[in-house]
């Protein structure tokens, strides 16, 4: 049967490259694991790859999920599976919770990892989420923004990448029913639904005027900022426009939920104390973890 005409929770991620049909081994270098080894065995079962910038954060949400899944802690805590030296992954249960460090170029390698792990143990019905940090763009800090379209940092809704000098364009619309889904599940957290802009960095690609270089000026940056709010965004960080390429390129069910930190229309320093940053994180940690124990049938 093709694919297309099974349903999502019994499909493979079915990858798109034919040359690794000739690889012996494929070795999923920064992720420290290879095809070789018992990939089905140790993560068949995973529906829902949650991935974060921080490591720390991938621990805390691993923790936080094996507490709201009633899921017994091993002794001596969890551990990641695989080397650390660029990301840490967890396993609980269904969930992976794994950090993709900052930017486009770190989660790109994440994404592709992932994803070949995760075909090679044949999981069935993966659903991938990016749980992270951002800017609002006319939202307040801690509010929650569930992305509905990622843009680029020239405020265009696809993706644009070159692959061997050849300029690849990529729809980065998100699954509006897993978006809805999602927001419906925010409990009394401020959440929204909107548009995301995945900047190619963090100072002058966010339109930033404190960083170590800014020739453009604070009138241009909020006019830049209104005309991108005008478009229906509301919140920008460094890896959604990659993220959704990557997932709708692979038929990927997939969601990016993102807290702001700080409202961009009202400055650029993030001065929020760790107290309320740990609030914040959490925020968007609640709200996904709702939605999956909802989807996993798991009431409070
Ligand atoms: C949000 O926060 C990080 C920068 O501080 C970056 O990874 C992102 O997208
Ligand atoms: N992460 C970003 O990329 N931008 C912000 O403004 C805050 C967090």
């Amino acid at each position: 049967m093709n694919e297309k005409n099974v349903p999502y929770d019994e499909r493979v991620i079915t990858l798109q490259n034919p040359n690794l049909e000739k690889l012996n081994v494929d070795y999923l270098y920064h992720l420290g694991l290879d095809s070789s080894m018992d990939l089905k065995g140790m993560f068949g079962d995973v529906r829902y790859v949650c991935m974060g910038g921080s490591a720390d954060r991938a621990e805390v949400f691993a923790q936080k999920t094996a507490e709201e899944l009633g899921m017994e802690i091993p002794e001596g805590g969890l551990k990641p599976i695989g080397k650390t030296e660029r990301f840490s992954l967890y396993k609980v249960g269904p969930v992976i919770s794994v950090n993709h460090g900052m930017g486009i170029g770190s989660i790109e390698i994440l994404l592709n990892e992932i994803a070949k792990l995760l075909a090679y143990a044949k999981a069935k019905g993966v659903k991938f989420f990016r749980l992270g940090t951002s800017g609002g763009i006319g939202v307040e800090g801690g509010t929650v923004v569930i992305t509905d379209k990622a843009y680029n940092d020239r405020l265009e809704p696809h993706d644009d990448k070159s692959v061997c000098g050849k300029v690849r364009i990529r729809n980065t619309e998100l699954d509006p029913e897993l978006a809805r889904g999602i927001y419906d599940y925010r409990g009394q957290i401020n959440a929204v639904v909107g548009g995301t802009v995945g900047a190619t960095g963090f100072y002058e690609p966010q339109g930033r005027i404190d960083g170590a270089i800014a020739h453009h000026t604070e009138d241009e940056k909020l006019a830049w900022l209104r005309e991108a709010h005008a478009r229906g965004v509301r919140n920008m960080e460094m890896e959604a426009i990659e993220f959704a390429a990557f997932t709708n390129q692979l038929a990927i069910r997939s969601a990016i939920v993102c807290v702001a930190l700080l409202n961009r229309l009202n400055g650029d320093q993030v001065t929020s104390t760790p107290a309320e940053l740990a609030q914040f994180s959490d925020n968007a940690q609640q709200v996904l973890l709702n939605y999956i124990k909802k989807d996993l049938c798991i009431e409070k």
